[in-house]
């Protein structure tokens, strides 16, 4: 049974069919959110603007991030190869309420801090392919969302669809099978007055050594 299908059969009262092999589940209140629990994680890690190749530009990301997971998880996107840090403690006791939900150990997080409405993330797919041997027909990815809840979108460009959830305070979204070769996802700008929010999205990644 693959990882993706585990977590499909343990979550199954809140698994949405998105059709296509592709699901998201997505519970309220998942784990623990806290304001202290927030700083920790912030204080604790080395969030940092990143500079993205799109196209012939380079990009700041309008994001704080920061790439956690075993070594050798070495994860590459938009032009740029990204080394693992150490898990933390407070990643840890995440990663652990997250195995729990799902039955899967993830060896690998990226951190994403949104610090008011003007952070966001673009239309994306999390279909690279060391993110599992089926990919991107069988990937499991776990993301909890910390802070201030914002707008989730998902788009299937093909048949033109849209979905939508509010991911924060505590909140746990998993997407699995062939999701990401269907579905893209962004958290869009926003123009409201919103607080900080983390998302911890968490995934399996082939040891590239
Ligand atoms: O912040 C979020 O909920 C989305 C994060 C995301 O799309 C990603 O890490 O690929």
């Amino acid at each position: 049974m693959s990882p993706s299908d585990r977590a499909h059969a343990r979550l199954a009262e809140h698994v949405i069919d998105l059709g296509e092999s592709s699901w998201v589940a997505w519970s309220r209140d998942a784990v623990p959110d806290h304001e202290a629990r927030r700083l920790e994680l912030v204080q604790s890690l080395p969030l940092q603007t990143e500079w993205l190749r799109m196209g012939a530009r380079r990009v700041e990301t309008p994001r704080r991030t920061s790439w956690h997971g075993d070594p050798g998880r070495t994860y590459r996107y938009s032009g740029r190869t990204f080394e693992p840090r150490p898990w933390t403690p407070a990643l840890e006791r995440v990663r652990d309420e997250v195995e729990a939900h799902t039955g899967t150990r993830f060896d690998s997080v990226l951190v994403n801090e949104y610090r008011d409405g003007r952070d966001s993330m673009g239309w994306h797919a999390d279909d690279e392919r060391e993110l599992g041997p089926d990919a991107p027909d069988d990937i499991l990815i776990a993301s909890v969302s910390l802070g201030a809840p914002r707008r989730f979108v998902m788009r299937h460009p093909v048949r033109g669809e849209r979905r939508e959830w509010t991911l924060g305070e505590g909140s746990l979204l998993v997407m699995g099978g062939a999701t990401q070769r269907h579905w893209q996802h962004a958290i869009p700008r926003t123009a409201r007055p919103v607080g900080p929010r983390l998302n911890l999205t968490f995934r399996l990644v082939r040891d590239a050594r």
